[in-house]
């Protein structure tokens, strides 16, 4: 499909009416965000460089004449100021988001996530937006092993992308302090849901439903006694939405999270049962260099500054996921 050159376009057909901008909205988040908005009635420009996104992620999106897809990059300062006229909110989820590749591009996963956050922060700025709210991530606590991480805890970041991360939060929260732009940074743990693809950058979720669903044996880095806090991502979309209305969330950094660990061999027992595959054989290899063995977030903050509280469990998110899957609707 052919994409607006956006300089050409201008998103004229939106202009004049209140509009959200989801940057990144052909990826994972960002794509279940649009839908999100668009079936809430909102006016949405989708911005996304394509690296990452993938357009059929947008299939339904496009249908929508409130839906406006353009391909850009973060990185170009005078695109963002063109297509933030008019703009309420700005949902940033564009980034460079693998651990393991920001080690060997630190620079590109900078550019990306760092001056690209900050032009956003700066055209947001300009364009008298009304809100931005920021995908940060639970990599900005690093391997402390104090449990449950805590907004208030020191960060120590151990990956560039982790670095990166951290330095896009200030730049979000000093806006704030200094422009008095209103910027909410939300720290997502381990999301999970429809459209993440399987790669060996992607979650363990999106990796497993793929070789349970074709009869292979998921293979656990480890002994299996490390645990994740596991996120859906319709969670993920809901604390979005409300970081963008709350006024108590303006200003922060705030985790996106469950609160509860699931351990690698319970989350793989528990897809086994819901693919009723339990016939087959869990394997288990070395551990990953460098993984952390326990992550799971406070969640405090998120019910008093959001009102948030997840809708979904891990077994519940696994069975939407996975009803969706066999639908071949995502
Ligand atoms: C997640 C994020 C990462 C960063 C980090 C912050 C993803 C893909 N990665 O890394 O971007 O935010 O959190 O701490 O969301 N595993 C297996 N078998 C596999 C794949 C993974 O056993 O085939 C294990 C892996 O060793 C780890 C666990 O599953 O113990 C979770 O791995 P992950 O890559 O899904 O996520 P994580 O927490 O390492």
């Amino acid at each position: 499909m052919l994409l607006p050159d956006i300089r050409k376009t201008c998103v004229i057909s939106l202009s004049n009416q209140s509009k959200a901008l989801v940057t990144g909205a052909a990826g994972f988040i960002g794509s279940n965000l649009v839908d999100a908005l668009l079936a809430n009635g909102k006016t949405v420009i989708g911005l996304d460089n394509m690296f990452n996104g993938h357009v059929e992620n947008l299939d339904s999106a496009l249908k929508s004449p409130k839906f406006e897809l353009v391909k850009g990059d973060i990185r170009d300062m005078d695109m963002l100021l063109d297509i933030m006229k008019g703009v309420d909110v700005v949902y940033h989820e564009a980034a460079f988001t693998s651990v393991s590749q920001s080690v060997k591009t630190p620079q590109l996963c900078n550019d990306i996530n760092v001056t690209g956050t900050l032009n956003v922060l700066n055209a947001a700025r300009i364009r008298d937006v009304r809100r931005v709210v920021f995908a940060s991530s639970s990599a900005v606590y690093g391997d402390s092993p104090v449990l449950p991480k805590t907004e208030e805890m020191p960060l120590k970041p151990i990956s560039p992308y982790g670095v990166s991360k951290v330095a896009a939060e200030a730049y979000c929260i000093a806006y704030h302090q200094t422009y008095g732009l209103k910027t909410v940074a939300l720290r997502y743990f381990n999301v999970f849901g429809p459209r993440q693809k399987d790669s060996p950058y992607s979650g363990v979720i999106s990796i497993f439903i793929s070789k349970i669903l074709q009869g292979n044996s998921p293979t656990i880095y480890g002994d299996g006694t490390q645990s994740r806090d596991f996120i859906y991502v319709k969670d993920v979309v809901k604390a979005n939405v409300l970081a963008a209305a709350s006024e108590k969330a303006v200003g922060k950094a705030i985790n996106v999270a469950s609160g509860k660990p699931t351990t690698m061999n319970d989350l793989t027992r528990l897809m086994l049962k819901i693919c009723k595959k339990e016939h087959l054989k869990i394997l288990y290899e070395d551990k990953r260099p460098g993984d952390i063995l326990h992550s799971y977030g406070d969640t405090m903050l998120a019910r008093s500054a959001l009102d948030f509280s997840p809708d979904y469990d891990v077994a519940r998110g696994l069975e939407d996921l996975i009803k969706l899957t066999g639908k071949k609707s995502i």
